[in-house]
């Protein structure tokens, strides 16, 4: 590999509309898309991996087959199917979108190789993923239903898939794409909501201390359990840097340029 691999996550809130089940949002899909393949230009040799949410697809059906919290009744197992069925249409749409922006994608299901073991995620295929990166070819994993050898089955985020693989694949950077940036209150709600542009040991337990859940269906947590997740991971691998912005910034983000709006998670 040339050098250390890209993680790009597309949020579920940004590719589907969170409040009705299985809708996709086109626009801003075939908006990131373009942003992709640019990069693609600018920079040909640089690994990119990327992942995607659940959105109003896997969060819907395992919101409402409670998948996240194991094989409990009966119906559980037909829930289970359900959210691999919408995940792996979402990929569908995700990597046809890419395809059709000239970005080499190659959909990887995580539920094939991965397992977990109390909600957590234990083991996950990345060697076909290292292969995949060597060649030129963009890996698209996403978050995904995943048999639990305690609980049945257990829902892994995104964030969770690329923990695991941060171990052998040694991203440099992760770009989350959803939420413009970690604000200091919801800016949906409170007018005096700030943008934190970054986030280090000097603020991290304040910054935590006001986020709230996510908006709509997000059997995951929210940005909340998003930023834990990923101070996790960024105080465990040294040198990556985690950046939070919306779509219209993902360009600069792969870049590595200062964004006008976005935060930066540094240690
Ligand atoms: O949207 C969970 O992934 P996330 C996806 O990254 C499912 O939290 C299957 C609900």
């Amino acid at each position: 590999m040339s050098s250390a691999p890209i993680f790009v996550k597309l949020g579920g809130s940004v590719l589907t509309d969170k409040n009705a089940p299985e809708s996709l949002a086109t626009p801003t899909l075939e908006h990131v898309a373009r942003q992709l393949a640019e990069f693609r230009q600018l920079q040909p040799e640089q690994p990119l991996l990327i992942g995607h949410g659940g959105g109003s697809f896997g969060h819907y059906w395992a919101e409402r087959y409670q998948t996240h919290a194991g094989i409990v009744d009966s119906a559980s197992w037909w829930g289970v199917v359900q959210v691999a069925d919408a995940m792996a249409r979402l990929s569908r749409a995700v990597v046809a979108t890419l395809l059709a922006a000239h970005v080499p994608a190659m959909s990887m299901q995580p539920s094939a190789s991965a397992q977990a073991a109390a909600g957590r995620l234990q083991t996950l295929a990345w060697r076909p993923l290292a292969d995949l990166l060597q060649a030129g070819v963009v890996p698209v994993v996403y978050g995904d239903v995943v048999l639990d050898a305690q609980q049945g089955c257990a829902i892994i985020s995104t964030e969770g898939m690329f923990a695991a693989l941060a171990t052998n694949l040694h991203p440099q950077r992760i770009i989350l794409v959803g939420e413009q940036a970690v604000y200091t209150a919801d800016p949906r709600s409170a007018a005096n909501a700030e943008p934190i542009p970054l986030i280090t040991s000097a603020n991290y337990a304040a910054v935590l201390a006001t986020l709230g859940g996510s908006h709509g269906v997000d059997v995951t947590g929210g940005m909340r359990a998003k930023v834990e997740s990923m101070w996790r991971l960024a105080t465990a691998v040294p040198g990556l840097e985690i950046v939070i912005c919306g779509p219209e910034a993902l360009l600069p983000a792969l870049q590595g340029l200062p964004l006008p709006l976005g935060t930066l998670v540094s240690p």
